[in-house]
């Protein structure tokens, strides 16, 4: 029997039909396009939960009030007085309106395609659950990213490289698995928040993945794909840029060797036989010990294309990864800075990628920390498609053991401005394309999903799955109306409930950043797994990854005047705000700037006084977190009651261990005592 945790935010469980009972005893449909059938069959199923009852479908206009469902084209031949202005004509827009037919009042659920119509019901429904009332249901609504897009970082074996919610739902045993049922409850979910695409396995595509791309596995890969299809999601693969070599039998993988331009249109067009709508394929290359065309004296431009025009006839897409860094740094060598790697490597390539290439860039310069600044390749790639890549699984970020929701950081990501041209250029705007004029663009998240019981290890992990797809499809909602929407769906209207709930989501990013990593200085994990705290588990390693804490100071100096110079990557004013002390915002002092422990922050402390205040503060507000659960018990269903209070207290634990061992850290660095003399471990 599956758990109420497995059902997410599509449990229509908490809410009823409500004053939309009118409408929702028959359906009225003529298209018998798939997507229109999955739509049909999504809003029967949510329709019977909340009335009890089963709508009936009809191909005709029944006497009485109804849905009608179908596309712009299937409208013509309606007698339906549906007035579009704009949004519906992007590409898997919809909208839902209240129109007359004679005497009748028909709520139309209008798709700009069939996609669109899948998105119109889920939206209809989300807003019943929701409890908005029928004055506000007409919309019109569009995606403002084309692409939107979860990577999976599975691999054949069942293993999930960063994942904390249990074993691929796509593979084990170096196989696809048999029964689908879970990936398509999975496509579901994804449908609902509006996602049209997912990258099956890891980016770092090891020996047996290499061959998904062969006879070998595309017959069960291209089963995945018809259960996604059906729900408007287009699968991708990742690919072994070594792949002709590897599993060819080509001495060489240069990107500009005719055969091996050759191979992989072979390839290409093998793939498109088994799955017509295959979307692409994603590559990390010359990137973490991964091939690419660095071995070939290429440069990342010439290997993207080269894929690139073997799936050019089929529409498909190449993702190229932007995470390319020297992984091999001598730290000793303070001149090197791994945050300037991805500027450095792609800036001098703007205008030379293909129009199916997407540079698919992370949020920040390092790598997917609780606090970094933006990635400076936004806004500098003025003739590339770019794509923003973000993490929905915690790797850095409490490993869904902690609670930490995400969409607070990636909202300020995409507010962020990099005054690219002028300002209000923002990532948002940059990445959907539209502040260059570019074909191709969206939002790429890393799958915090497994085969758990609730999908995410930690049910309220759930809320940052949700909030990806959301900000996703709309960039323009808050942090706290997602989390609102998506707690009022999964558990119900009661008034605590929600506050209870929507306040520990909305306080638990800075909570986890203050017992953490203070002021922008990351890395502070264990080396490996990147769980619990190692101030120095980086500090003297190849990875680049460094804070230089010493006695007398901390922080990189990433100036122009004296330090790495990575500043200048940004565009004025952002270049002049980081490079300038007085200026740079405390939450990232010490990503800019080496200074003393008694440097006066703009909140009037002093460094290691912030230190200690943030880690005493993170642990206690930790306990509040498990506090403010508690007083739900009873609420909501105990299960899922159980296995949040079970992660708050390891979370608590985790805590207490940060605060005291980053405490000790720096007060054995520096000899200063905590002004409040809290217990402090010497
Ligand atoms: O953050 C690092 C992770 C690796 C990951 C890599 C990447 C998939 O620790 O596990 O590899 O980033 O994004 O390629």
């Amino acid at each position: 029997k599956k758990s109420k945790a497995y059902n997410c935010w599509l449990n229509y469980e908490n809410c009823s039909v409500g004053e939309y009972q009118d409408f929702c005893n028959y359906i009225k449909v003529k298209s018998t396009h798939p997507i229109i059938n999955t739509a049909i069959e999504e809003l029967k199923f949510g329709l019977n939960k909340l009335m009890k009852k089963e709508p009936l479908i009809l191909n005709y206009s029944p006497k009485s009030s109804y849905i009608f469902v179908g596309t712009l084209e299937d409208l013509k031949n309606e007698k339906l007085d549906v007035q579009i202005k704009n949004e519906i004509l992007k590409e898997d827009g919809f909208a839902v309106k209240i129109v007359k037919e004679g005497d009748t009042d028909v709520l139309a659920i209008i798709g700009q395609n069939e996609k669109g119509v899948l998105y119109g019901v889920f939206y209809l429904l989300r807003a019943i659950c929701s409890g908005n009332s029928l004055n506000e249901i007409e919309i019109e609504d569009g995606p403002y990213n084309l692409l939107r897009i979860i990577n999976h970082w599975d691999n054949l074996n069942g293993e999930i490289e960063r994942g904390y919610a249990g074993q691929s739902i796509f593979f084990k045993d170096n196989k696809v698995v048999e029964d689908l049922s879970r990936v398509k409850d999975y496509a579901r979910l994804l449908a609902s928040i509006g996602i049209n695409g997912v990258v099956l396995n890891n980016v770092n595509v090891h020996k047996y993945e290499t061959e998904l791309i062969t006879d070998k596995f595309l017959p069960d890969v291209s089963r995945i794909a018809d259960v996604f299809r059906l729900y408007g999601i287009k699968i991708y693969l990742s690919i072994n840029f070594a792949a002709p070599v590897e599993i060819g039998d080509l001495p060489t993988a240069d990107p500009l060797d005719e055969r091996v331009k050759k191979w992989w249109k072979e390839i290409v067009e093998n793939i498109y036989r088994y799955i017509p709508d295959f979307g692409g394929f994603l590559v990390k290359a010359d990137s973490e010990f991964r091939p690419g065309p660095f071995t070939y004296g290429r440069n990342h431009a010439e290997g993207a294309n080269m894929l690139a025009e073997a799936l050019k006839p089929h529409g498909g897409l190449v993702f190229w990864r932007a995470f390319v860094y020297n992984c091999m740094v001598d730290w000793r060598d303070r001149t090197q800075d791994r945050a300037k790697a991805a500027y450095e490597n792609f800036k001098p390539l703007d205008g030379q990628f293909m129009d199916n290439v997407v540079l698919q860039i992370k949020y920040g310069p390092m790598d997917f920390q609780i606090r970094e600044p933006v990635s400076p390749l936004f806004g500098a790639m003025e003739k590339t498609n770019v794509a923003l890549e973000l993490q929905i699984t915690q790797e850095y970020t409490g490993q869904q053991k902690d609670l930490c929701y995400l969409p607070t950081m990636w909202k300020e990501i995409l507010d962020f401005d990099t005054y690219a041209k002028g300002k209000g250029s923002t990532v948002a705007k940059v990445v959907n394309g539209s502040l260059f004029g570019m074909k191709y663009g969206g939002i790429v998240g890393v799958s915090n999903i497994g085969d758990s019981k609730s999908w995410t290890g930690h049910p309220l992990a759930q809320a940052n799955l949700y909030g990806f797809g959301r900000l996703a499809w709309n960039p323009l909602l808050s942090p706290k109306e997602i989390a609102e929407e998506w707690t009022k769906l999964t558990f119900g209207h009661d008034e605590q409930v929600i506050n209870t709930i929507v306040s520990m989501l909305m306080a638990s990013r800075d909570i986890y950043e203050k017992y953490t990593a203070p002021l922008g200085v990351g890395w502070m994990v264990n080396p490996g797994h990147h769980y619990g705290p190692n101030p120095e588990g980086y500090e003297y390693s190849h990875w680049g990854t460094y804070h230089y804490a010493d006695y007398k100071g901390i922080g990189v100096d990433r100036t122009v005047a004296t330090g790495t110079g990575y500043t200048a990557q940004y565009k004025e004013p952002i270049a002049s705000m980081y490079e300038n002390i007085e200026t740079c915002p405390d939450e990232l002092l010490l990503f800019f700037h080496h200074v003393p422990y008694t440097h006066k922050l703009k909140s009037g402390k002093t460094v290691i006084q912030h230190i200690y205040d943030t880690h005493f503060e993170g642990a206690e507000e930790a306990k509040g977190l498990k506090e403010k659960w508690l007083t739900l018990r009873g609420k909501i269903d105990e299960e899922i009651f159980e296995m949040v209070l079970e992660r708050l207290e390891m979370q608590i634990k985790n805590a207490i261990e940060w605060r005291d061992v980053v405490n000790t850290y720096f007060y054995r660095k520096t000899g200063i005592r905590d002004v409040h003399n809290r217990k402090i471990y010497e």
